[in-house]
């Protein structure tokens, strides 16, 4: 490596008597550029030739440490100086540096920490390896420095998880020297350069550390256990193989076989999934249509309807801090929500998510309940949740219209019903949005945002600030029949219905996806939903189905027969008495055959990778769709839909990334071939062959709508 690089000026040099403080400055998070790098190197350097200094402090500008490498710049080729050689110039300084940490030290920041000889954090502060969730290792020491300074274990509790640890448990671990009282890093590291300047402290390299020995089997378990947690995701078991390296060989080989390893997942589809799911979570709320515009106030929320689902949004809102008054139709059913909550909230508490003085709080305060829809005279906001029927949600609007002060939000959590209809009832239609939470609303992460033709934009911005309140992943819908999500999955669903009824088997499709890495497959899904959920809705869309659509009859069969999944425990499995695992029903291979019998189907045998194809384009393709009408902005928003409410593996990246990584052309030409049996079903999205014939990807369509900084340069 070439130590003549010339400082950008973004790491300042500054001597403070005689200690130089390096500044990182590079916001808003002090990523490890190139320009950082090399700023780095070239400090560095002027440290070694300044004879004043007798020791530097290296601390980072604004909020943070440094929050790691520039995860924008690993799309392009590596350049150097490469980090690990920068840090290795740190580490091999003959004077003392010392790492200031304030904020957070995350990934590369963590390991430029750990190349410095001694590091000390102010309160607060917090560092980690959280690389393996963009689908990486530590690249630049972290497996081989850490386990050396703070011992195996500690390591792989680290390393593979990417948790971070705050500064007391850092210093237990003997990942920090001292934790400082001082207020900010630049003091603390002056104080700490002080005492090793004056003591003569000897230089501590953690390379030259050795570790305590540990067992082999530690990392086979260790493996193991990763490996069923990671569910098909390579890097956590990556990070546990690199840090037994660390017990296997000197720390130079060590660094060759981290920085081979970290390499060939920094060149991974699953690392490109991650890293694009990263930008992805930063720009949901990034809509041109809301910036600058600020949220209605939202102190206090109502409620309509205290069933599991209105039970569970009032519970999210409660553990967050909101006031909440709860609407049911009588004082038995009032008492039901209230049970429910509690025991939403109790299991809260019982995992350590919520202390006993918040539970006491809720109840004693925040919770109020009502018969009366008067009581939500004074709410900022009001979710309703009552039955998914058009015209009783028209009934409680009207109500709501009549009772709620002007400039509440009047939101609906319907999952498929038409927003703009119900908005039309109220003399307010500027108020009223879909806020569509997903079953149980208090824990599961989806917040669809769904903004009808005449919401008003700061309506928009308070359902995302309800999101970012109950800590959701809000995402913009716009109308239709199941917005972004259940319209996808009513069409995947129907794509797995024609594979079974074609000649696979339910288990096999669940098999498949499994394998894929959803957690369930669709039908066990279906299972735990509710085969009656289906059943209802078939039949009211019976009089409207396109006589050109293929239907399959053999789930209305199952549901005859009193079979609707978990709660009567049959349905495509067989439930124990309390289990929530089923064994295949074999029952259900009979009533397919009889459908294929009687529609003359023969049943062909689809290999995994063919139902994989298929069903993966019945998605791809609606997903489109649903881009191409505007209901989705961005792809982007399709692909944390399906990741945070459907089980989609966030390491695929979701589905629009997926088909980008296979590629639209062979995407578009399944699709073409299929349609050869079902021209309905099979049609292709415009917006697929708009992009196939222009040669762009989804990924391209993210970029240019601006606002996905994944696309940056
Ligand atoms: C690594 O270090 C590998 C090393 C080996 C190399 C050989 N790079 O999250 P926020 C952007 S891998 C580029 O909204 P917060 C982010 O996109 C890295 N950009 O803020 C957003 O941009 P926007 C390991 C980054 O206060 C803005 O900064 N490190 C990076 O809620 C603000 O971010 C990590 O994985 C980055 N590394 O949380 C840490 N980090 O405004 C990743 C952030 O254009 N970062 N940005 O949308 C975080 O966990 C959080 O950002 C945070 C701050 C806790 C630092």
């Amino acid at each position: 490596m070439s130590s003549s690089f010339k400082s950008s000026g973004q790491v300042s040099y500054e001597l403070r008597g005689d200690v130089a403080v390096m500044t990182v400055s590079n916001a808003p998070v002090n990523a490890l550029s190139l320009a950082i790098r090399q700023d780095l190197v070239a400090c560095i350097k002027q440290f070694e030739e300044d004879d004043v200094a007798k020791a530097a402090v290296i601390v980072g500008a604004g909020k943070v440490f440094i929050a790691g490498a520039d995860i924008r710049e690993f799309k392009r080729p590596a350049t150097e100086p490469h980090l690990p050689d920068v840090i290795d110039g740190i580490e091999a300084c003959s004077k003392p540096v010392i790492a200031a940490i304030h904020g957070v030290a995350l990934g590369g920041g963590l390991e430029v920490a750990l190349g410095c000889h001694f590091r000390v954090g102010v309160k607060g502060a917090k560092v980690g390896l959280p690389e393996v969730h963009l689908g990486i290792i530590p690249g630049a020491g972290g497996t081989q420095r850490l386990p050396r300074l703070a011992g195996y274990e500690k390591a792989l509790e680290m390393i593979p998880s990417g948790v971070p640890i705050g500064a007391d448990a850092a210093k237990a671990a003997g990942i920090l020297d001292d934790v400082s009282d001082e207020a900010d890093a630049v003091a603390a590291g002056l104080v700490f350069a002080r005492s090793v300047i004056d003591n003569g402290t000897p230089l501590r390299r953690c390379s030259e550390l050795v570790a305590p020995a540990v067992d082999a089997q530690v990392f086979a378990d260790a493996k193991a256990a990763v490996a069923k947690r990671a569910r098909g995701q390579k890097s956590p078991v990556v990070c546990v193989e690199a840090i037994e390296v660390a017990s296997q060989t000197s720390f130079a080989d060590g660094m060759a076989k981290e920085r081979e390893m970290f390499m060939e997942l920094k060149n991974s589809a699953q690392h490109r999934a991650l890293a694009h799911a990263f930008f992805a979570d930063r720009a949901l709320g990034k809509l041109p249509e809301i910036e600058g515009i600020a949220p209605r106030a939202l102190k206090s929320i109502g409620v309509i309807g205290g069933g599991t689902m209105g039970a569970g949004i009032a519970t999210g809102a409660l553990m967050n801090g909101l006031a909440v008054t709860l609407i049911e139709r009588d004082d038995e059913a009032l008492g039901r929500a209230k049970a429910t909550i509690a025991k939403n909230v109790g299991g809260a508490v019982k995992k350590g998510k919520l202390s006993a003085e918040q539970e006491q709080r809720i109840f004693a305060e925040a919770l109020s309940l009502s018969t009366d829809y008067a009581s939500l005279s004074e709410v900022d906001l009001v979710v309703e949740a009552v039955f998914e029927d058009i015209d009783v949600k028209k009934q409680v609007f009207e109500k709501l219209d009549e009772v709620c002060k002007e400039g509440a939000v009047l939101a609906t959590n319907t999952s498929y019903l038409d927003v703009n209809a119900i908005a039309a009832v109220t003399k307010r239609p500027q108020d009223v949005i879909g806020l569509h939470f997903f079953s149980p609303a208090h824990i599961m992460k989806l917040l669809e945002v769904v903004v009808a033709d005449k919401t008003a934009p700061d309506v928009i911005v308070t359902g995302f600030q309800l999101g970012k309140i109950m800590r959701k992943v809000a995402v913009r819908a716009g109308v239709c029949d199941g917005f972004i999500g259940n319209r996808i999955l009513a069409t995947y669903r129907a794509a797995a219905d024609a594979i079974v009824v074609d000649g696979s088997t339910p288990f096999e499709v669940d098999e498949v996806m499994l394998e894929f890495g959803f957690p369930m497959g669709p039908y066990a899904v279906a299972d735990l939903a509710g085969l009656d959920i289906g059943w209802a809705t078939r039949k009211r869309k019976a009089p409207t189905r396109d006589p050109r659509e293929r239907y399959f009859t053999f789930a209305d069969r199952m549901c005859e027969q009193g079979w609707f999944g978990q709660k009567t425990s049959k349905g495509y499995y067989v439930y124990e008495e309390g289990a929530r695992k089923g064994t295949p029903n074999p029952a259900v291979l009979d009533i397919l055959t009889e459908e294929r019998k009687e529609k003359q189907i023969n049943a062909q045998n689809l290999s995994k990778e063919q139902i994989l194809d298929r069903y993966m384009a019945a998605m791809v393709n609606e997903a489109a769709k649903v881009v191409e009408e505007g209901i989705a902005l961005r792809p982007l928003d399709v692909d944390m839909t399906l990741i945070y409410g459907y089980g989609f593996p966030r390491w695929r990246g979701g589905p629009m990334q997926y088909a980008d990584e296979i590629g639209l052309e062979k995407i578009l030409s399944n699709i073409k071939a299929y349609a050869q049996e079902d021209a309905y079903f099979w049609q292709p999205a415009k917006l697929l062959e708009e992009l196939v014939a222009s040669g762009r990807t989804f990924a391209d369509l993210n970029a240019e709508s601006g606002n996905n900084s994944a696309a940056k340069k």
